[in-house]
């Protein structure tokens, strides 16, 4: 009988199929109890057996390891659980793609940014839950005569599209909105109420009431929220991560954030700004400065740093404009280096108004579960620039803001560090990428 060890964090819903099909079919499976996710999965003995890092993983008694939460699934389930037919078998493996493509994608859109994980797009969320609705509309009327999704008897496809609607189910789909897929339900929780489902996941309660996006808790435990987002026109690159920051640079003056609707902001944000009176400049009060920050900026985007940086320093004027470290707080809440990107680029979006008085280099040294944030901003005026518009007061505070004296060697070296996207962060971590505001 197929046995071995299962690498995965807690209360994971794709190790929760091969936990469930192992209670099915008697496999022994043992879970690593000293896992640490993001450090062990990232060890160089785990990359050895799963070079990409990923859980669940999975590791044979006779040494053969398997990825992908489907195929473990399927490796400790037995006759039954995999279909005893081609046609049975074929069919399951129909509903495990249906699951993967069809509710996964939507369904992380949808929650991850209730659980406050991921920024919170309106269209995006709008578009998942449509996509929900198609796909639960199909999974209700394909169970409207029937028990379980494929043959007469429970199989890996009514486990595996089960764990997929976990997270639907136990967040967002409170009684109304599950209403109109009752042959759904009653499949789901035939599904999660069987004893074998029960040993793994334990006691499942259905969602009282949706979560609701907490935009506060999200710019405090990612640095951002998306209440005051606007509709970014700019430049819609993807931000994954950029192979050869370097020669993306000058073009990355922002980067979209990694959801597929980033350039499309929440309907009802556009609304409530377009009542807003109009804003006045903040700038417009103070006087004119012989820095032409519009020239620096085509200048830096134009030329090689050895020949804006020295630029910078022969127009920069100190009277009127001043430099900050910015540093991130949460450094050790960061993850993934494409989502300390998104975190970037969030802000910049979010700042879009401050373009015109100011300019920023933010870098992100390190690796992913290992980096951190700092930049160097320059703008108008001498003080803290976000506490002149209620626009700008989305992320500043995520940050610390550290004025430095143009006159001191120091701020030379942490501007050209920055403006050049070289060397490190002050425990040594290199430089990753960079990411302008212009
Ligand atoms: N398709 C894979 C996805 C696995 C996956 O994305 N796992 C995530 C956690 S749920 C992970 O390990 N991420 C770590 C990383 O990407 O470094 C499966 O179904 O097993």
């Amino acid at each position: 009988m197929a046995s071995g060890i299962l690498y995965t964090y807690p209360e994971n819903f794709r190790a929760y199929k091969a936990l469930i099909a192992a209670q099915f079919s008697g496999t022994q499976i043992k879970v690593a109890q000293d896992f640490v996710f993001g450090e062990t999965n990232k060890s160089e003995a785990f990359l050895k057996k799963f070079p990409l890092g990923k859980v669940p993983a999975f590791e044979t008694c006779d040494g053969t390891y398997i990825t992908e939460s489907n195929a473990i699934a399927y490796y400790v389930a037995n006759e039954q659980l995999r279909g005893k037919t081609d046609i049975e078998r074929s069919l399951v493996i129909q509903w495990l793609g249906f699951a993967d493509s069809e509710i996964l994608p939507a369904s992380c859109a949808w929650v991850f940014p209730l659980l406050g994980i991921m920024p919170y797009h309106k269209q995006t969320v709008e578009h998942a839950k449509e996509d929900i609705n198609k796909a639960l509309t199909a999974l209700n009327s394909h169970l409207l005569t029937r028990t379980y999704l494929v043959g007469e008897r429970l199989t890996l496809a009514d486990i595996c599209v089960a764990m997929t609607l976990l997270h639907l189910y136990q967040y967002i789909l409170e009684p109304e909105l599950r209403k109109p897929y009752q042959n759904v339900n009653r499949w789901f929780q035939t599904v999660i109420y069987q004893p074998e489902s029960i040993a793994v996941i334990g006691a499942f309660k259905l969602a009282d009431k949706t979560i609701e996006y907490d935009a506060k808790k999200f710019a405090e435990t990612q640095g951002k929220s998306s209440k005051k987002e606007k509709k970014e026109k700019e430049s819609k690159k993807e931000a994954k991560e950029p192979k050869e920051p370097k020669e993306s640079k000058k073009e990355s003056k922002v980067v979209a954030e990694k959801t597929p609707a980033a350039e499309d902001e929440a309907d009802a944000t556009e609304e409530a700004l377009a009542a807003e009176p109009k804003k006045t400049n903040p700038f417009a009060s103070m006087p004119k400065s012989s820095f032409d920050l519009d020239d620096f900026k085509r200048f830096y985007s134009n030329e090689d740093e050895s020949k804006s940086i020295p630029y910078f320093w022969q127009k920069f004027d100190s009277e009127n404009y001043s430099i900050w470290l910015s540093e991130y707080k949460y450094n050790n809440e960061l993850t993934k280096v494409f989502m300390s990107c998104n975190l970037i680029s969030g802000m910049y979006q979010r700042l879009d108004s401050l373009r015109k008085g100011a300019f920023a280099s933010a870098c992100i040294f390190g690796k992913d579960n290992d980096n951190t944030i700092s930049g160097i901003w320059v703008w108008r005026g001498q003080d803290l620039v976000f506490t002149l518009s209620p626009d700008w007061q989305v992320d500043y505070e995520s940050y610390s803001w550290t004025k430095l004296d143009p006159s001191k060697e120091e701020t030379k070296e942490l501007v050209k560090q920055y403006f050049s996207w070289t060397g490190t962060d002050k425990e040594g971590r290199k430089f990753n990428q960079g990411k302008v505001f212009k």
